[in-house]
């Protein structure tokens, strides 16, 4: 049986559902991976190196202007057809829990309910001093790729804003980590999209579902370590794949929902 009829079976069938997404879901929106290379004044680095409370440290003004850029950068594009995929897979099994390793707002967008946010967001900053949240207006104008921006201060105690997001060497929020790994090891399929399941805790998510006896389908144009844990390894991109994997799920439905249906 073709790999995208047994994994639409499983779909289909499952009454719990996990979908665990990383920077691939979010490739064909035209947000760089963390695999891609870096640009402009950050060429210099790699992304891991950048995402780390040290780096901020040392260049609060570099690190500062990367996320801002990457904030401008999600704010200019748009969900693709496979964030509505897995909204539509929402749609169909309510019980379904969006886990994603993404700082963007796009499974949002595209109308997932409530995407727990492992790594935090690029729309979340606060005060790296006291930890007041602090709202920041929206990402007008690029910084262009190669300016330095200051990060504004805390009004409370004048530290400096940080992102909100999960730095290399910090923990995960412990909430979302919790609510990630119980969704994990009471769902029937867990769908991994999009991530090379290379950073850690995340990617154990996958495994938790695998060992509690869950069918996990991978959703990837190339192999990843998480190949080994897939009972079905769907090769290729999340926009085309997605889509077709709801369409065969419910084939009823497929007519209901154009965004379900491959374009
Ligand atoms: C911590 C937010 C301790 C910031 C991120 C165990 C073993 C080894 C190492 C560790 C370990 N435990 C901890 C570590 C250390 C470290 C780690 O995992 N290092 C790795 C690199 C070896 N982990 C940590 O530091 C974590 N914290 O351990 O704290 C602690 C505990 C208690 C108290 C104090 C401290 C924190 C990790 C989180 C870091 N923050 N992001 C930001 O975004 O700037 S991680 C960031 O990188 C992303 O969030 C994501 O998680 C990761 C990138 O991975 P992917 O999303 O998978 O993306 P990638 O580019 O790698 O791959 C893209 C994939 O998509 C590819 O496979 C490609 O083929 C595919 N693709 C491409 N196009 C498409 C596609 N797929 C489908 N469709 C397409 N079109
Ligand atoms: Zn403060």
């Amino acid at each position: 049986m073709a790999d995208i009829v047994q994994a639409a079976k499983l779909l289909g069938d499952a009454r719990r559902v996990v979908v665990f997404t990383g920077a691939g879901i979010s490739a064909e929106s035209g947000v760089p991976t963390f695999r891609d290379a870096l640009t402009g004044l950050w060429e210099r680095f790699d992304a891991q190196s950048l995402a780390t409370p040290q780096a901020f440290q040392d260049q609060p003004d570099l690190v500062w202007g990367w996320y801002e850029w990457r904030r401008h950068r999600v704010s200019t594009v748009s969900p693709n057809p496979g964030h509505r995929a897995v909204a539509a897979i929402e749609s169909r099994v309510p019980s379904t829990v969006v886990i994603t390793q993404n700082v963007d707002d796009l499974h949002e967008r595209a109308g997932s309910r409530d995407p727990v946010h492992l790594h935090g967001s690029l729309f979340a900053p606060r005060c790296s001093g006291c930890g007041e949240a602090v709202a920041l207006p929206p990402a007008t104008a690029e910084p262009d790729a190669g300016r330095r921006v200051q990060p504004p201060a805390c009004v409370r105690c004048h530290g400096l804003v940080r992102p909100g997001v999960v730095w290399f060497g910090e923990a995960l929020p412990e909430a979302a980590l919790e609510a990630a790994a119980r969704a994990a090891s009471a769902c029937d399929v867990l769908l991994t999209v999009g991530t090379s399941g290379m950073v850690y805790p995340a990617a154990e998510i996958p495994r938790i579902a695998a060992r509690a006896g869950a069918a996990v389908i991978q959703v990837n144009p190339h192999a990843t370590p998480m190949d080994s844990v897939a009972l079905v390894n769907l090769r290729g991109s999340a926009g085309r794949i997605l889509p077709e994997l709801v369409t065969k799920a419910w084939p009823d439905a497929a007519t209901a929902d154009p965004a379900a249906a491959p374009s």
